[in-house]
């Protein structure tokens, strides 16, 4: 039958670890919605739109794969885009530890289950706070992030207070 994930980030900004992962994901499901959403504990950098626009720019040659805003509660969303499955990707036993709970919690609401994929080892230390911070304090962030990427970091960063 047909088959949806969600793949839900902050993708503040979207890194090459999340296109590692979208990648793996679309080999797994017909369609693979990566859903921009609300992180309550992360103050983002980029406001929503930036990170949609980032995200579909960096995905526009895979086929079955879409990106679009998580205005509230995950699973209401997974529920209305009819989703089988929540994808997360994991970069070692950190990743696991903070996302079990979510996952859980996931289930509990609304019954959804949750995929885990390992990412590219090569990939593991790419994290979207590290790469602000990298940027922040004058790093080079070309080959951590998609093309276009590394410049409207930079943009932000020399608007953003701190
Ligand atoms: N390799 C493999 N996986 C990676 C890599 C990498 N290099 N980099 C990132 N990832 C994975 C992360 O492990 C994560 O699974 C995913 O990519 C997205 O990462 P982030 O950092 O962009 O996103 P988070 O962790 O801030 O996302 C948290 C959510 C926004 C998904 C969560 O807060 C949420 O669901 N919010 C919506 C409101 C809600 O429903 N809250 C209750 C949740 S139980």
């Amino acid at each position: 039958g047909v088959s949806l994930a969600v793949f839900p980030g902050s993708f503040d900004p979207f890194t090459l670890g999340h296109l590692d992962v979208t990648r793996r994901a679309a080999r797994l499901f017909e369609t693979v919605v990566i859903g921009v959403a609300v992180n309550s504990s992360k103050k983002p950098l980029l406001d929503v739109a930036a990170r949609l626009e980032l995200a579909r720019a960096a995905t526009a040659e895979l086929t079955g794969v879409r990106v679009e805003p998580v205005p509230g509660l995950l699973v209401d969303f997974c529920r209305n885009a009819g989703a089988d499955a929540i994808v997360k990707g994991l970069r070692g036993g950190a990743d696991f530890d903070a996302e079990t709970p979510m996952a859980l919690m996931n289930r509990h609401l609304a019954g959804v289950e949750t995929v885990f994929v390992i990412g590219d080892p090569a990939l593991a230390h790419i994290a979207s706070s590290l790469v602000k911070d990298v940027a922040r304090f004058g790093g080079t962030i070309d080959d951590l992030v998609p093309a276009g990427v590394a410049d409207r970091v930079h943009a932000a960063l020399t608007t953003a207070p701190t």
